[in-house]
């Protein structure tokens, strides 16, 4: 205790010296104070923990400061490889280059390595960089944008495109490749072919409207070039095959096929007594309508007769020579000794006679007058053929094959005087051609196929001097 206070003396004194410190007087009248005496050696061992710290915190700055450099370089590239890609999706949104071409996969694998990079970078930075945020943002679009490019492929939209662009390619090259055959130009009404080529399948337009039992008469429109082509005709002959004593006339197609508003010619008179007038009647299937007329052999005579369907007036003359009364008909149907037929150049008759020995003879009429203008023999016996008709001049005969075919085989051109066989097949829906005749305004031929309305469309060689 001495000891203690003889130091604490001791330190009073020298703290005189140094540092003054309040004191006190105890009960033996003995000064008392306390101090705290400073250490005075150097604390080298401080001084070496604080320079420990200051070096390691350098150390630590210098490295951030090398960190910040790499996340700067690292960065700098980063903001390169997102600038392309964008031009790149940009590019390709603008169809500058197909979907195809560009391989998902690997844009995938990019725009994800760039993904990590800046989550490390967000990481590191604790997330308060803009940049880096806005780096973020950016990179997650893209590879939204890209997840929804290659969505449409997932829908076929790409297969689907491809095929387009593979059929148009094919199309383009057949397109090129294609040898334009010669087509002949259709100008109804005219010549510019080279003769008959070829027959469509039949087209069956209805039953006649008097029905399944009057297998025999003929129809059509108005033969005469130009003339309207809504009007249509029927004129069933009476179940003997020999006499038409009506014809019905319908103002359009649709009518015809309706049955509808039909006007009535007839050609009977009747006389007192009940005795009826069959003068003006026809005989046969070998009617035509030219120009708003009616032409046909008149019944029981060699006479032509001329019907006029807008005044009902019924002119006549005798085709000279000609055979008639079942003399000379066709194979297939009896009364139609003449056969009368139209055709770009005018109006013919075709028939026979004993001078002839019951060959084909043409006759080109004068359809006012009657008369003949010229006449043509041929060498086909005309009950050899089924029916007739004429295209441009050219006498054209059928026959028959078998019941559902029938055969375009025997031409006579009266521009060249020149006959000739040739081999078209026609179908048919029944067994008989009852008539025959072709209309120039359509370029078809209309058949009355027992009982049926049948009409064919007729197909021509171009002519050899077109190019
Ligand atoms: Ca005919």
């Amino acid at each position: 205790m001495l000891q203690l206070l003889i130091i604490a003396l001791g330190i009073c004194q020298a703290a005189s010296l140094a540092i003054s410190t309040p004191g006190s007087l105890d009960e033996h009248g003995v000064c008392q104070c306390s101090l705290t005496v400073p250490d005075m050696t150097f604390p080298a061992d401080r001084m070496e923990i604080l320079e420990r710290e200051n070096m390691k915190l350098s150390a630590s700055v210098q490295e951030q400061i090398t960190k910040i450099e790499e996340y700067k370089a690292t960065l700098t590239g980063c903001l390169q490889k997102l600038t392309n890609l964008t031009k790149k999706v940009e590019f390709m949104e603008m169809g500058g280059i197909s979907y195809t071409e560009l391989d998902f996969e690997l844009l995938k694998l990019e725009i994800k390595e760039m993904q990590t990079l800046v989550e490390q970078l967000r990481f590191s930075i604790n997330g308060s960089s803009a940049l880096v945020e806005s780096l973020f943002e950016e990179i997650h679009n893209i590879s939204i944008m890209v997840n929804h490019l290659e969505s449409y492929d997932k829908n076929n939209v790409l297969a689907v495109r491809h095929e387009i662009a593979a059929l148009r390619k094919r199309l383009e090259d057949c397109e090129k490749n294609r040898v334009t055959p010669t087509q002949p130009s259709i100008s109804y009404g005219t010549c510019k072919h080279g003769g008959l080529a070829n027959i469509s399948k039949p087209f069956v337009v209805q039953l006649n409207w008097l029905g399944f039992s009057y297998k025999f008469g003929g129809w059509g429109k108005d033969t005469f070039p130009g003339a309207n082509q809504d009007n249509h005709w029927v004129a069933p002959l009476q179940t003997d095959g020999r006499i038409m004593n009506i014809v019905r006339f319908y103002t359009s197609y649709d009518n015809l096929l309706l049955y509808k508003s039909p006007t009535d010619k007839i050609l009977t008179k009747n006389l007192p007594y009940n005795q009826i007038d069959y003068t003006n009647c026809g005989q046969g299937g070998g009617m035509i309508v030219y120009n708003h007329t009616m032409y046909y052999n008149c019944y029981n005579s060699r006479d032509i007769c001329k019907y006029s369907v807008d005044t009902n007036v019924v002119e006549r003359k005798p085709l000279p020579d000609a055979s008639f009364n079942n003399r000379f008909s066709y194979a297939s149907s009896s009364w139609q000794d003449i056969d009368l037929a139209s055709d770009e150049n005018g109006l013919w008759a075709i028939y026979s006679t004993e001078q002839n020995s019951g060959n084909i003879v043409i006759s080109k009429l004068n359809s006012t007058s009657l008369t003949v203008e010229k006449t043509w023999s041929t060498s086909q016996y005309k009950l050899g053929a089924t029916n007739a008709f004429m295209v441009c001049g050219v006498l054209y005969a059928t026959r028959t094959l078998n019941t559902r075919k029938e055969e375009i085989f025997y031409m006579y051109d009266t521009n060249t005087n020149k006959e000739g066989q040739l081999s078209i097949i026609l179908d048919k829906m029944m067994e008989n051609v009852q008539s025959l005749a072709y209309n120039p305004n359509d370029q078809k031929l209309f058949m009355f196929n027992d009982a049926y309305l049948i009409t064919y469309d007729l197909v021509f060689k171009p002519l050899l001097n077109q190019a």
